[in-house]
């Protein structure tokens, strides 16, 4: 699969499609991960998103995530916490996107999931973090099979302009961790690799509809011209278990669900050392907690 990103670029120069995934699944020590990663920093710098499409959990972390994810939209909270205040609210129509945020304060197979080692050694490899990882938001997302009435794309935008309680230039980064399988159908998150390099642009809308019009304002909008780079949609197919990395500054979205299951999957929002929050705001709120903002990778 990073060859099939690496290749869809035509300006970049070709790196061998290896198993990379694969090399830095191991328990190497952080000295190592550098070493195998550096391809998949190449990769990360270039496209700003890389797929990995190989399980990072056990069928049974997989498993009791996904029931996970059911119980908290439903309302039924493992460890007795809520999450906090949401898009979704228990009890609202199922056929919607369904978007809650730190689920993994509400249920143990949650933050187990989002807390593997495995994603933690992919994303320092792509990053180059020197000390940690540290997931320190993230958001469960249900998206429906196709409904009449409900509008369930996720509109072309860049999380970037959604986070500005972060200093400048903070490394900041998001994994996309699928617990069942995303295929071609699901209405997949797609990534417009290379994007990151146009800067942050006006105009992306996480709900809005009209993806047309949102490419449009992105591309041709207030802020200038699309970048060097043309438009290029990658879907991010995955394996139950498996995960896509983005920078903060990528465009992506989803649209409709065209199968006939459920799209399941969590958005955990990372950052390396290289990060410093703004004095109270709300992106720092849970920082200091571990049992919601795990640092998934440490240096050794
Ligand atoms: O789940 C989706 O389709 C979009 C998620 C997203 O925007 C993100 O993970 O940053």
């Amino acid at each position: 699969m990073y060859g099939n990103i690496l290749s869809a670029n035509a300006h970049a120069r070709p790196l061998p499609p290896a198993r990379l995934g694969a090399m830095i699944t191991t328990d190497a020590p952080a000295a190592s991960v550098h070493a195998a990663g550096s391809a998949v920093k190449a990769a990360f710098d270039r496209d700003g998103c890389l797929i990995h499409p190989h399980p990072v959990l056990a069928a049974e972390q997989i498993s009791r995530a996904a029931r996970a994810l059911y119980d908290i939209r439903d309302g039924r909270f493992e460890t007795g916490r809520p999450p906090p205040d949401s898009n979704w609210k228990p009890g609202d129509d199922v056929r919607r996107l369904c978007k809650i945020e730190q689920p993994q304060r509400a249920d143990r197979a949650v933050l187990e999931a989002i807390s593997s080692p495995a994603l933690g050694r992919l994303a320092a490899a792509a990053t180059g973090a020197r000390e940690f990882v540290q997931a320190w938001w993230v958001q469960l997302l249900i998206k429906p099979p196709e409904s009449a009435a409900q509008n369930t794309q996720v509109g072309w935008h860049q999380d970037e302009s959604y986070w500005s309680g972060w200093e400048q230039g903070s490394e900041l980064f998001t994994a996309w961790l699928a617990l069942d399988v995303v295929a071609e159908d699901s209405g997949p998150m797609v990534f417009v690799p290379g994007s990151q390099r146009w800067g942050l642009r006006p105009g992306g809308d996480f709900y809005g509809q009209d993806l047309e019009a949102l490419q449009e304002k992105l591309t041709t909008g207030a802020g200038g011209g699309g970048g060097t780079d043309a438009w290029r949609e990658l879907p991010v197919c995955l394996p139950a278990g498996g995960f896509s990395l983005h920078h903060r500054l990528l465009i992506h979205g989803s649209r409709t669900n065209r199968s006939s299951r459920d799209r399941l999957g969590l958005a955990i929002h990372l950052r390396t050392e290289r990060s410093q929050p703004k004095d109270g705001a709300w992106e720092a709120r849970y920082l200091d907690d571990p049992t919601t903002c795990p640092k998934i990778w440490k240096a050794s």
